[in-house]
């Protein structure tokens, strides 16, 4: 892509910076040419029609998921969007009639199971979307229990559940429209959601997860609607990443800074998503460069937060708008 990377900036900076010694700063700069090369890759899977074209438009940086296109399911394969660091799989869920179902159930279990040229497995995480507004979830509880879990490997910390379309939970009632958030009628019927989500998910598979709700949002010919939570989605998906590839989010995220306004409040999620890339980064660049060894090298290290922190322009100072630094 023709988008300048984040990591360039770094490197730029890194390379006129003169209180660095120069072999942390050989040891850095090799550290952020791998940050551009860094993938992750996630499976989003969800029935057709709970909104997983429209959560990946409103997080990530490009309009590359049709919203509502109902899939073929004769020919419906896993659909692959690919952005500079984050590479997206977009499978329907289960629901789509008994043939689609198992050639669907199989793509998946098969992405699960497919392992990365280093011989890692090649899925870093699995985002589970349920479609808020819709009654009868037992589609989406049969692929999570019986299709994602069984198939997941030991590291169940690869599955995140999301239910999106919050503001039409209780179709469309207690939905601050002008606000752009629930009322408490409605926070009550969505965190009840999220508990019986939960235990139909440990009493079938005995595994804990952590479901979020949110609303994608929408854009039709007439109105628009912001996403809700969507700050809250991220800090989830990044938490579910491992450490050292959370910072190439920075690179892909939604430049528009209305999409990441409006959440529960429950958490400074614009916070945390700024210090956990910040850190990420951070570790990222001076990874194998050992602070251990002396104070001149911990000086350096110190220096190369520093560095990094300071950047101003590009990409990463979008994030940083976004996010408050
Ligand atoms: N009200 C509301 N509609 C949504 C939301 N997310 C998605 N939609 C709508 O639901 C429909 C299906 O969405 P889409 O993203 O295509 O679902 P997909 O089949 O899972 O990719 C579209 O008309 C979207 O505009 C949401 O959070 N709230
Ligand atoms: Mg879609």
């Amino acid at each position: 892509m023709s988008k300048k990377h984040f990591a360039d900036d770094f490197i730029d900076a890194i390379n006129s910076d003169n209180t660095l010694n120069e072999a942390s700063k050989n040891i850095v700069l090799r550290n952020l040419a791998k940050i551009k090369e860094t993938k992750v890759n996630i499976l989003i899977t969800g029935a057709t029609g709970c909104g997983k074209s429209s959560t990946i438009n409103a997080l990530f940086n490009a309009n590359k998921a049709k919203v509502g296109q109902g899939v073929d399911p004769e020919t419906m394969e896993i659909s692959k969007y690919e952005f500079d660091n984050i590479v997206l799989f977009d499978s329907p869920g289960l629901g789509d009639g008994k043939e689609a179902d198992l050639k669907h159930a199989k793509a998946i279990t098969n992405k699960l199971y497919e392992k990365d040229k280093d011989g890692n497995l090649l899925i870093d995480l699995v985002l589970v979307i349920l479609d808020g507004s819709s009654r009868d979830l037992g589609t989406s509880f049969e692929l999570i229990n019986q299709v994602i879990i069984p198939n997941l490997g030991d590291d169940k910390n690869r599955l995140l559940v999301a239910i999106n379309q919050a503001d039409m939970a209780m179709k469309g009632r207690y939905w601050n429209v002008e606000k752009n958030h629930p009322e408490p009628e409605l926070v009550n019927f969505l965190e009840e959601k999220v508990i019986s989500t939960k235990n139909r998910i440990y009493e079938a598979t005995g595994v804990k997860v952590d479901p979020i709700y949110y609303a994608a949002g929408y854009k039709d010919g007439v109105s628009t609607q912001n996403p809700y939570n969507l700050s809250k989605l991220l800090v989830h998906i990044l938490r579910h990443t491992k450490e050292e590839k959370r910072a190439v989010f920075a690179q892909d995220i939604n430049s528009d800074k209305e999409m990441w306004k409006d959440d529960d409040r429950l958490e400074d999620y614009r916070t945390e998503i700024k210090e956990t890339l910040l850190e990420s980064i951070k570790n990222s660049a001076s990874a194998g460069a050992d602070i251990g060894e002396s104070i001149g090298a911990a000086l350096g290290m110190r220096t190369v937060g520093k560095v990094i922190g300071g950047v101003a322009g590009g990409i990463w100072g979008g994030v940083k708008s976004i996010f408050g630094f």
